[in-house]
Formats: structure tokens, sequence, C-alpha cells
């Protein structure tokens, strides 16, 4: 299957606009994905390029990407003028660096690994000042050089996304899902499915019987995947998803996810590369 023999799913019931926590960013809209360009390469550079490509967002990713917490304000700063939303793959589920990124500017954070819902609620503290949460107010405009949004409009405002990439948090993804102020949910296939012990495409195909070790088996059987996208619209939030595989995103894209990282600035390089050379008759070289 290929991208273009899918099409676009335009059935879907998408939810509008506002997610629970008020916020008022669309993370849903009218049947077409949000895509994202995902960024490990840690330059404002490609950040810019990636955002002019038309791209409906950006996400640095501090996780596994090369972005440290100055690469992440730097980028972030030099992209403030550009309208496209900008969010932070954050290293991890902890207050101190989630506040310093929201701070410097990113318009939301994604979570990792976020297992449960009192680690979800622990990632939306982080996000919103009091008394919705425990964010502490420093606008300092040292990052932004100009003024910081109020705090009604930075609470109102901000894109949590929340992590589910382990069979734990299959397990209590109803419970996840329901936690206020995530605004979406946001798969990691490949965290996933190794956790699960399979493979992504096996988690397309899924029915529940493909993970081996039956004591792991995450839920009620049925298509994980697609039991997000049912749970995440049940509860009124976005669901998003990762791939850097085009018949992946075609897949994910027909199964309903609201915001899909479409290509890494480093998968978009390599296959641009290797596409050209392969035109000029040249092999891939190994490794
Ligand atoms: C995953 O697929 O596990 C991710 O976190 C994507 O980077
Ligand atoms: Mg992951």
């Amino acid at each position: 299957m290929t991208q273009s023999d899918t099409p676009p799913d335009t059935t879907v019931p998408f939810r509008d606009a506002t997610s629970r926590n008020g916020s008022s960013y669309d993370d849903s809209f009218s049947g077409t994905p949000l895509l994202g360009g995902w960024s490990m390469l840690a330059s404002s550079a490609v950040v810019e390029l990636l955002l002019r490509s038309g791209f409906d967002w950006v996400c640095l990713d501090a996780q596994h990407g090369q972005y440290d917490d100055g690469a992440v304000t730097e980028a972030l700063a030099m992209t403030r003028h550009l309208e496209t939303p900008v969010l932070v793959r954050v290293v991890a589920n902890d207050a101190a660096v989630i506040g310093r990124t929201l701070d410097a500017g990113a318009a939301g954070v994604i979570v990792p690994m976020v297992n449960s819902a009192a680690e979800a609620e622990r990632a939306v503290r982080a996000c919103l000042y009091p008394p919705s949460g425990d964010r502490s107010r420093g606008p300092f405009e040292v990052h932004r050089g100009r003024d910081f949004p109020s705090v009604e409009e930075a609470n109102a405002s901000l894109q949590i996304g929340v992590m589910v990439e382990t069979a734990r948090a299959l397990r209590n993804l109803e419970e996840i899902a329901a936690v206020p102020g995530v605004g979406f949910i946001f798969v990691g296939p490949l965290d996933l499915s190794i956790d699960l012990g399979t493979t992504i495409d096996d988690l397309l195909d899924g029915d529940g019987e493909v993970i081996a070790d039956g004591e792991r088996h995450p839920g009620p059987g049925g298509n994980q995947l697609e039991r997000v996208v049912r749970v995440c619209r049940d509860n009124g939030i976005g669901s998003g998803i990762f791939t850097t595989n085009p018949d992946h995103l075609a897949a994910f894209r027909a199964m309903g996810f609201g915001r899909i990282a479409a290509a890494t600035d480093v998968s978009l390089l390599q296959s641009a590369a290797g596409d050209l050379l392969a035109g000029q008759g040249r092999n891939r070289p190994a490794g």
C-alpha cells in the first residue's frame, strides 16, 4: 500500500476545537489530520524549513533527538515569528524540564512514557499555572523578547500531549484519557510494539492476538490503535501518533488519528538523498 492508494478518510466524525482544559487549539477539525514535522537535528534553520514547508505543527525532540535545553530555547526563539505551533517532546515527565520548555515559548509539550492517570496528572500540573496546576511563573522575557501570555491565556492555550507507549499505559488508557487537561494522547508505536513484543505492522493489523505473552495482553482485545482513537474521541480529546513510514502514515490516517508526526528531518533528508542518488544509479552505502 502506498499513501496515494489510500484516500483520506473524510467521513470520520472528529470532535470540534475545544479540549477539555478549555484550550482553544484545534486538534481535530474536519477529518483531515494535523500533519507534523519532527525535528531531531537541533537546528533552528531546520525547524524554520519544516515550518515553512507547510506542516501543521512541528515538534522538537528533546528525548531522542539532539535538542538540549539551549537548543530548544534557540529554536523556539528563532522561529517565534512564524505562526505554526512548535511543540517539544520533553526528555521526561519532569516539572522542572516542562516549566523551562514552556517558559522558552513552546506551544505545548509531548510527554513520553505516561503510564497511568497519576502520571498524566503530573504532566498536566507541570504545564498549568495555579489553581489548575503547579507551574512556576517566570515572565522575564529572556527567551521570548515579548510579553508572556497571561496565566489564563497560557492555561487555556497550551497543547498538552501524553505519550501512550507501553502495555501498562494501554491498560490504563481510559483513566489517562479522562484526566482533565490532557489535550491529546500521542502513541509511540516503536516503544509500544517493543513493550508488547510485537511489530508496528502487527499492531496495525492486530486483533489482540498478536501479542505473544498472554499475561501482558493490554486490554479487551481488538486493534489497540483503533481503541486509542476511539477512547480519545469518547473523551473529547485528540489522538496522535508518530511515524516516518509513508505506508504507516496512510494507515494511521485511515484509522482516524487526528495528529500525525509524518516524518523527521532525518528521515526526510535520508529519503530525498537516497532517491536522488538512486535515480543516478547509485546504491545506498552499507551502514
Ligand atoms: C515511539 O514510537 O516510541 C516514539 O517515541 C517515537 O519517537
Ligand atoms: Mg517512544
